[in-house]
């Protein structure tokens, strides 16, 4: 069985991703690697940081006794249409003065600064999504003879995929289910937030779900 680090200390993902990718890994956290570097994610994009996780956390693991032969990041977050897109690739230190600078910041602290800014905004143009970018990195144990120039080389192996799911923002948090921005969400189809809808539907619809069912075609076809 193909053995994956899912590169996260984010326990909802961690979760929501092993129920989505099913038996076919055997899953590894960075909670078995509590050694591992923090990975600064400065990238302006979901993709950026996604890769730079994966890639960051493969190298490392290249150079350990360790057995994981594949790295899984995810960078997601949510899209405010009326707020030109925010909070985005900061949503997980939406609250914070500085979110270039700053860790992440309480969920219900991101929350409650989301709905003040859309404290005007009417229920028709609260229109939001999620996105979520996977990305996939091999774990190479081998130092190649003639590695490419600088060191691309590990970021031309990854692979990323991507996911979006389309709702609206309601005005007060709704259900205990989920994580992050979950009580203000409402994907299009439903009247229920994410966090009401509970993990099994949210992961038959999430933008996570979305992105790894494009990885997990992706793997069907190799043959390893
Ligand atoms: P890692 O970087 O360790 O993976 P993180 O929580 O910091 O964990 P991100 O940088 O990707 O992860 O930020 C994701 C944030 O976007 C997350 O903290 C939530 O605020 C929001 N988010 C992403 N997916 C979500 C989901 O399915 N439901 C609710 N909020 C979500």
């Amino acid at each position: 069985m193909t053995k994956l680090l899912i590169a996260t200390r984010n326990r909802h993902k961690i979760e929501e991703i092993r129920a989505i990718l099913g038996g076919q890994f055997q899953f590894l956290t960075l909670d078995d690697f509590p050694e591992a570097p923090s990975v600064i994610e400065d990238a302006k994009t979901f993709a950026g940081n996604a890769t730079k996780k994966a890639v960051e956390l493969a190298k490392w693991l290249g150079t350990r006794q360790s057995k994981s032969e594949f790295v899984l990041a995810d960078d997601s977050g949510l899209e405010a249409d009326a707020l030109g897109g925010m909070p985005g690739v900061h949503s997980a230190r939406f609250a914070a003065d500085d979110s270039a600078r700053s860790g992440n910041t309480p969920d219900a602290d991101n929350n409650a600064k989301l709905l003040r800014l859309l404290k005007n905004i009417p229920a028709e143009k609260r229109t939001a999504r999620f996105r979520c970018v996977i990305a996939f990195a091999p774990v190479s144990h081998v130092k190649t003879e003639n590695p490419l120039p600088v060191c691309y080389e590990e970021e031309l192996k990854s692979l990323t995929f991507d996911g979006a799911c389309e709702g609206k923002i309601i005005f007060a948090p709704r259900g205990d289910d989920g994580f992050g921005y979950d009580p203000l969400f409402v994907p299009d189809g439903f009247e229920k937030t994410f966090a009401e809808l509970g993990d099994e539907i949210k992961n038959k619809l999430s933008h996570r779900a979305k992105a790894l069912e494009k990885l997990k075609n992706h793997f069907s076809r190799l043959p390893i």
